[in-house]
């Protein structure tokens, strides 16, 4: 049985990619293949799930000599436990490539494209395999979710094209069904300080130092006004704790495309231009993957 896991602290794409590559292995390769998943889903999660009418994926246990294929990372620190000694066959992923290393050949599929589930709309296509309903709405729910409803310099073309494509075999309305799914993605309540500092936390590493950021994407900043003290106390402890030379924390507003970026730990002055500022002021800065973090990586590794 080959396992399919998303990265720890998984966000739609992990989840929705994990469950559609599973099938796509079941179907064009006749492979046995389950999804499973890095922990708890998301409420924007649960309403793609619900819109397919598909339950979550298990939650990972140790994947040690175990047949894995990859969706959506490819960093050791973003995997399950046993990574490292499991069989690694392929990689579905729109990520910079990770620090991951096999024993075997693999089969590797990585775009720099908006989404996971971009790529494997087109492998379905690829080999001629067709696309159930509710696997058509879990890649355009990964889709919409990860380029911000086509918002983030990340989406690309092939994004827009297969969103298209897969809103017109599912039969559904791609803003109506887009339009939901960012109220979903944006509603945080009741969710803990901790909560919003894990729901999309990154660890990465620099220069031998381990940095983490989160990020979590508002339609207002009045949501989060009166957590930056909280959310700021918790990255401080998170340094404490895990030994992070940085523990950071992007918080988005995706309808005027401004990030927040709350800073703590050694490293934290590194980023801001003031060090009495209460966070690094971002304009224009939706995407983690492909304007805070490039320009955080070159910073901190200087
Ligand atoms: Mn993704």
């Amino acid at each position: 049985m080959i396992q399919v896991v998303g990265h720890s602290n998984p966000d739609s794409d992990s989840i929705c990619s994990a469950l559609a590559a599973a099938e796509w292995l079941k179907v064009s390769r006749g492979e046995e293949a389950v999804a499973v998943s890095q922990g708890e889903i998301t409420g924007e999660t649960a309403f793609i799930l619900n819109e397919a009418g598909v339950e979550a994926p298990v939650l990972c246990e140790n994947v040690e000599d175990q047949k894995v294929w990859l969706v959506d990372f490819t960093d050791l620190g973003q995997g399950p436990e046993g990574l490292d000694k499991a069989d690694i066959m392929g990689v579905i992923d729109h990520h910079r490539l990770g620090d991951l290393t096999t024993v075997n050949p693999l089969e590797m599929w990585i775009w720099p494209v908006g989404c996971s589930s971009t790529i494997l709309f087109n492998l379905f296509r690829m080999e001629n395999v067709k696309i159930e309903r509710s696997v058509a709405v879990l890649m355009l729910g990964a889709i919409i979710s990860d380029t911000v409803a086509f918002r983030s310099p990340t989406c690309t073309d092939k994004d827009r094209e297969a969103a298209q494509q897969l809103a017109e075999e599912a039969g559904i309305s791609l803003y109506d069904f887009a339009d939901r799914l960012l109220r979903a993605k944006t509603n945080l309540d009741g969710l803990t300080i901790e909560s919003l500092v894990d729901r999309d936390l990154k660890q990465y590493a620099i220069n031998g130092a381990n940095v983490v950021v989160g990020q979590v994407e508002i339609a207002s900043f009045e949501q989060v006004e009166d957590k930056i003290e909280a959310l700021d106390a918790e990255l401080q402890a998170r340094c404490e704790q895990k030994g992070f030379k940085l523990a950071s924390l992007m918080l988005t507003d995706i309808t005027t495309s401004t990030t927040r970026l709350l800073v703590k730990g050694e490293w934290a002055e590194k980023l801001k231009s003031d060090s009495d500022d209460r966070w690094v002021q971002m304009e224009d800065t939706l995407s983690r993957k492909k304007q805070a973090w490039p320009w955080m990586q070159k910073v901190l590794a200087a």
